[in-house]
């Protein structure tokens, strides 16, 4: 879809009502046979469009895909997402993003993709990224702060998904694990995945990458006991456009709160209160070592607070936790 076709189709989606073409070829400063192609794209992308002679154009339905003329209306911010790129396939929208980013796309855009081929975890893994039921979108950044606060980008994007979540399917109860997941019933439910571009001292971007399971129905086996969605939670279908609007719409004033504070502090009580791992005895793997003990928090800079078996209190600022079995 270009970016006129973009455009009238957010302008009916608006309108609701019938619009003329008079009034559509005024406002884009096209003629009426221009209108009535972007109106033929429109319905050949799945549009149901009514066009009645004398009246004009209505939108009948929209499609429930996260195309920024769905996502534009449950808007509150006033940068996140105000530049929004859609893809109906990508590799990866974080790789997209990182390359717009390097071009200088502003703080705040917004890559989505409909599916992806090469869905990226943490350390090479792979995210699952099938069409037409999930949210795989990418926010770039530009937080101008010393590269070693970036970690903490990471939790404070899980609040934000979390709150989003906790309005839009208010039955679930959903637990951030840290320190980049959030789980329901035990099951990961989305997953986020941070890079950046930075020297020590300057940090040139960070693009935020998020990937949520919506209305998936059936997951691959490799995923079936590790992984759900929330339609599989709930047994209800979710709007896309409306919950990524709602992680964006959350997001940016906590970032915004983040960006003239020194640490999380100010968000640690949420956290704390929705993690998972609290009070729990975990193991933590991390690329030279093994860590076991009981977690007492997360720290002002978002590092996991763990009592070890020998008695030791550590920091523990990256790793892979598994919750273990209390012994009795
Ligand atoms: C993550 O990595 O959880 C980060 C995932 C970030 C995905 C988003 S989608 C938009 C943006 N573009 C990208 O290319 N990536 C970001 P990690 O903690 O390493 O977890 C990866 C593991 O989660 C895999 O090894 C699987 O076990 C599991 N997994 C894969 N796909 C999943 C899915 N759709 N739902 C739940 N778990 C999944």
């Amino acid at each position: 879809m270009n970016d006129v076709s973009a455009q009238i189709l957010h302008r009916l989606s608006q309108a609701r009502e019938f619009l003329s073409g008079e009034e559509l070829c005024r406002e884009f400063g096209i003629t009426r046979s221009a209108v009535w192609k972007h109106i033929g794209v429109l319905r050949a992308d799945g549009y149901d469009i009514d066009a009645v002679t004398g009246r004009g154009y209505r939108l009948k339905s929209l499609t429930g895909r996260p195309v920024e003329a769905e996502v534009i209306p449950f808007l509150t911010t006033r940068r996140f997402g105000r530049n929004f790129l859609y893809h109906r396939i990508t590799a990866s929208t974080n790789l997209l993003a990182k390359a717009l980013a390097i071009d200088g796309l502003p703080e705040g855009s917004v890559v989505v993709a409909d599916s992806q081929t090469g869905g990226r975890g943490r350390m090479g893994r792979t995210w699952v990224s099938p069409s037409g039921v999930n949210l795989y979108f990418s926010l770039i950044l530009r937080p101008g702060v010393p590269s070693i606060r970036v970690p903490q980008l990471t939790l404070l994007v899980a609040v934000a998904i979390h709150q989003a979540l906790s309005k839009v399917a208010s039955s679930l109860i959903p637990l951030i694990k840290w320190p980049n997941d959030i789980l329901v019933n035990g099951k990961k439910l989305c997953g986020v995945l941070c890079e950046m571009q930075s020297e020590p001292d300057l940090t040139h971007f960070v693009v935020v990458g998020i990937g949520i399971n919506v209305n998936q129905t059936e997951l691959p086996s490799v995923l079936r006991d590790i992984a759900t969605s929330l339609f599989l939670e709930t047994g209800s279908l979710f709007s896309r456009p409306e919950l990524l609007a709602s992680v964006l719409n959350h997001f940016e004033p906590l970032y915004d709160a983040w960006l003239h504070q020194d640490d999380l502090a100010f968000i640690l009580p949420y956290l704390e209160r929705y993690s998972l791992l609290q009070f729990q005895d975990v193991t933590v793997d991390q690329l030279s070592r093994t860590v076991s003990g009981t977690v007492t928090g997360i720290s002002r800079c978002g590092e996991l607070k763990i009592d070890s078996a020998e008695g030791q209190a550590l920091l523990i600022s990256s790793g892979e936790a598994h919750l273990r079995k209390k012994q009795s």
